[in-house]
């Protein structure tokens, strides 16, 4: 039977077809600010969405001069963790340091 077909049971319409959806999409964004350090967000970069050391400094300096830098794609709860996740840490080290999603 193929995706959308009704199959009749007991003479009783079965509506079997299915909705499968590609998930949404989220960037998340690291924004720069004059209080955080380098390499507090180096580390973060690392720990958190998992960047190998040129990398994370590589990107660390794009969100210095830029204001904000891509940390990576995901769906919507892990972005969402990682996000928190950013927060709790710069929050325990006493830094200001904020990370925004946006969906793709
Ligand atoms: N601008 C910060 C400084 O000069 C460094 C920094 C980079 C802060 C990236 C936040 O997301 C950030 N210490």
């Amino acid at each position: 039977m193929s995706k959308g077909d009704v199959k009749l049971e007991d003479g009783i319409g079965v509506e079997t077809r299915q909705e499968i959806k590609v998930p949404a999409m989220y960037k998340v964004f690291l924004l720069n600010d004059d209080y955080t350090t380098m390499d507090f967000v180096v580390r973060i970069l690392e720990v958190v969405f998992h960047k190998p050391p040129a990398e994370a400094v590589r990107v660390m300096l794009h969100v210095h001069k830029r204001g904000q830098g891509l940390c990576g794609i995901y769906t919507r709860d892990i972005a969402e963790t990682k996000a928190v996740k950013v927060h709790e840490l710069a929050r325990e080290n006493g830094f200001p340091l904020k990370c925004v999603m946006e969906k793709e």
